[in-house]
């Protein structure tokens, strides 16, 4: 018998312009999970900063994403949707978990490699800890579900491994203050759909991704019906017909992605998918793709709109999830201080 009710935690960084990876990965996801589980959606700013962010943008991209996740159809009131920073456990559990995780773990992780490159002396701390602060957002919550896109399955499994850490070693003390045997749950990563890695519209080898200096390389939430035809029709192919079969599509990493963004958009199978279009040549394909794409996402970017005139409205929101998902993540902390030994008010 397990103490952890089912929860799902999720959360989307504040960083620019949301893509159609972030979409499908993610978002379509969250909205998903809601029929099944109780749901916490957070914009994680606190993410954010581990990069240089402009004050104003940042603002700005947090009502964004928020009207995002309304648009596509979270429910803030049967759920909760607020930004990480309104909620400070976050940060106070992310110490702790500093001071559980070990350096050779955070040595491991690629994103770390990938976002400072060449200048790792020149990187913030808060980026090389930043998958201490994930494990900070998900176990707050005492989640036991997260469901994300690809990237982020390497920081799923240092999550697991800080909460099972966590619960090693302080067992004794966790069975004393009447928790049993575990704390933290392990929490299960929630990596599924034809769309976990939507790649660039440029390279079929790299993912889609707010950074990339092309806008090319993605579609936005926001790029209206012209902009998402001229970004499909200018996107990277080969020059032969769409097989019959997915097992055609290897070695063929632009047609895959594709293939699979059309799926994910329709709610099919790629083997669906290339059932109504093997054989095709990409000039009758892609016109098709881009109908789907707009008839799918103009709706959201109209809601999105809508929604983002009254940022009062947002800003009432994300204050109103904060407090609901602060008295969850209070009770969470006062264990842990509990279990560690830190004096505290009671
Ligand atoms: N290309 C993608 N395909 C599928 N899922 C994706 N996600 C991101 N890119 C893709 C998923 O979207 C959620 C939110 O991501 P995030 O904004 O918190 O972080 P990220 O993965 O760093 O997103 P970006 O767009 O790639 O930003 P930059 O360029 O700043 O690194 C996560 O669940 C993620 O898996």
């Amino acid at each position: 018998m397990t103490r952890f009710a089912p929860r799902v935690f999720s959360g989307v960084q504040p960083t620019g312009n949301l893509h159609l990876g972030n979409y499908l990965g993610a978002i379509v996801r969250f909205v998903e999970m809601q029929e099944t589980h109780d749901c916490i959606y957070c914009v994680v700013d606190m993410h954010a900063i581990t990069v240089w962010q402009d004050p104003a943008e940042l603002t700005r991209a947090t009502r964004e994403v928020t009207a995002a996740f309304l648009a596509a159809g979270i429910d803030p009131v049967a759920h909760i949707v607020f930004n990480q920073s309104q909620v400070h456990v976050h940060a106070e559990l992310a110490w702790v978990f500093n001071c559980v995780a070990r350096m050779g773990w955070l040595n491991r992780m690629t994103q770390f490699k990938e976002k400072a490159g060449k200048d790792r002396e020149n990187a913030s701390v808060g980026l090389f800890a930043y998958p201490n602060l994930m494990a900070a957002d998900i176990l707050a919550y005492l989640a036991t579900h997260v469901p994300v896109g690809e990237d982020q399955k390497q920081h799923l499994e240092l999550a697991r491994d800080i909460a099972a850490k966590f619960n090693h070693d302080f067992a004794e003390s966790i069975a004393a203050n009447g928790y049993g045997e575990e704390f933290f749950p392990i929490t299960e990563p929630l990596i599924t759909g034809p769309a976990t890695r939507v790649m660039s519209l440029r390279d079929g080898t790299r993912k889609m991704s707010k950074s990339d200096p092309s806008d090319y390389s993605r579609i936005n939430l926001t790029d209206d019906a012209e902009a998402i035809a001229l970004k499909l029709r200018k996107a990277k192919t080969d020059p032969e017909p769409l097989p019959s079969e997915t097992d055609g599509l290897k070695g063929r990493a632009e047609a895959e992605n594709l293939v699979g963004i059309y799926a994910a958009l329709a709610g099919e199978t790629k083997e669906a998918v290339l059932r109504d279009y093997g054989g095709a040549q990409f000039s009758n394909f892609k016109p098709a793709l881009a109908d789907l794409a707009v008839a799918k996402l103009a709706p959201i970017a109209g809601e999105m709109r809508r929604l983002l005139a009254d940022p009062g409205h947002i800003d009432a929101v994300l204050v109103d999830g904060a407090d609901r998902a602060s008295e969850i993540a209070m009770k969470t902390m006062d264990g842990v201080k509990d279990v560690i030994g830190f004096i505290r008010k009671k």
